[in-house]
């Protein structure tokens, strides 16, 4: 570990306590909270300064920041949610995914949210990350396939969980289906998708995996859709894949609806169609577009 990060700062130690920097100056200059004075007179704060304190004036602390910090592993996680640090928290999260720890995984995402970082930097930089180390770690035969699926459940039900936290607008600027093609069951991805969209303030018809389209024009006729979101990340078969995206595809532009694609199946077949406005890379594009 690097030194710099063994310290806070008064800013961060007073995010991270839920109280005014000036009460951690305070009580430091009333010896209530230890600190290591620089020879600059900066205050700094070591994790264990902090938790002592907290043990000492649970009251003082009542209205802690990003989750309530109980132990020094949670104060150790509120310090690298509030440096970004993914590096760690990416092997954090992977170890307590495959150890199907599920309140340590939704800490670091809920923190994260609760720290101002958007939904698609979560995304893109913590949760893409993870779920290709599980896919190389199950490659390398360093995780059997039960832990890969303990992982990927786990982190499917903490984004789900993360969602219940966001602010979502009340008034809704259109509706869109979100639906993975008949033999695909990755839909973390579009899940992300969904999140995302959900918090811009659309409405969400998720069909989610395997979706059949045998008789979807009724969901069409049914609910105005403005936008139709198809990820694909494994094509087994291309000519399925080319005819049902066809399909899907005419049917949208028959009903007006924008197609947006999305996920590494599609560089694998021809996307061109009138009804595709665009294809989209990362999570960031999602919330952009
Ligand atoms: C979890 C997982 C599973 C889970 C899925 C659970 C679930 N509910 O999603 C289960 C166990 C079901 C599974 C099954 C299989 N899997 Co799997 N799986 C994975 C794993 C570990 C993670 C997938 C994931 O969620 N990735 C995270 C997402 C975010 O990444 P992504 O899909 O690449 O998406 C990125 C972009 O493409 C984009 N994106 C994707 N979709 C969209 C959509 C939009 C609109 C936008 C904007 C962006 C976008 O955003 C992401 C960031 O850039 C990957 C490893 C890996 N490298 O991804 C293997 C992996 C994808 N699986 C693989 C395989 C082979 C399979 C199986 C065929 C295994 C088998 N023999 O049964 C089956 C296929 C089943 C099927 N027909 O779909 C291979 C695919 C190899 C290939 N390219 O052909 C991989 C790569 C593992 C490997 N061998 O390295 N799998």
């Amino acid at each position: 570990m690097k030194e710099t990060l063994q310290y806070f700062n008064s800013q961060e130690a007073a995010k991270i306590l839920g109280v005014n920097v000036s009460s951690i100056k305070r009580w430091t200059d009333e010896g209530k909270l230890e600190c290591i004075k620089t020879a600059g007179g900066h205050r700094k704060f070591m994790m264990e300064h902090l938790s002592h304190f907290l043990e000492k004036n649970k009251k003082k602390a009542s209205k802690v920041n990003l989750f309530p910090l109980e132990d020094t592993t949670d104060l150790k996680i509120s310090h690298y949610i509030i440096r970004g640090d993914f590096d760690y928290l990416r092997n954090y999260v992977l170890k307590n995914a495959v150890a199907c720890e599920r309140n340590r995984v939704q800490q670091v995402l809920n923190g994260l949210y609760l720290g101002q970082y958007p939904l698609h930097r979560i995304y893109d930089e913590l949760i893409t990350p993870i779920m290709y180390d599980v896919g190389s770690y199950w490659n390398q035969g360093q995780m059997s396939i039960a832990e890969e699926h303990f992982a990927s459940q786990t982190i499917r039900d903490s984004i789900i969980r993360l969602q219940g936290i966001i602010r979502v607008p009340r008034k809704k600027i259109g509706n869109i289906i979100c639906l993975n093609l008949s033999n695909e069951l990755h839909d973390i991805a579009l899940k992300m998708v969904d999140h995302i969209l959900e918090a811009r303030g659309f409405q969400i018809f998720y069909s989610g995996q395997k979706t059949l389209l045998d008789d979807i024009d009724k969901v069409f006729k049914k609910h105005k859709l403005k936008r139709l979101y198809i990820s694909s990340t494994v094509v087994e078969d291309v000519e399925t894949f080319q005819q049902e995206f066809k399909e899907i595809c005419d049917i949208c532009k028959s009903y007006n609806v924008d197609v947006y694609i999305g996920g590494q199946g599609f560089g694998l077949v021809e996307v061109n169609h009138p009804a595709v406005v665009k294809q989209l890379f990362t999570f960031q594009d999602v919330h952009n577009y």
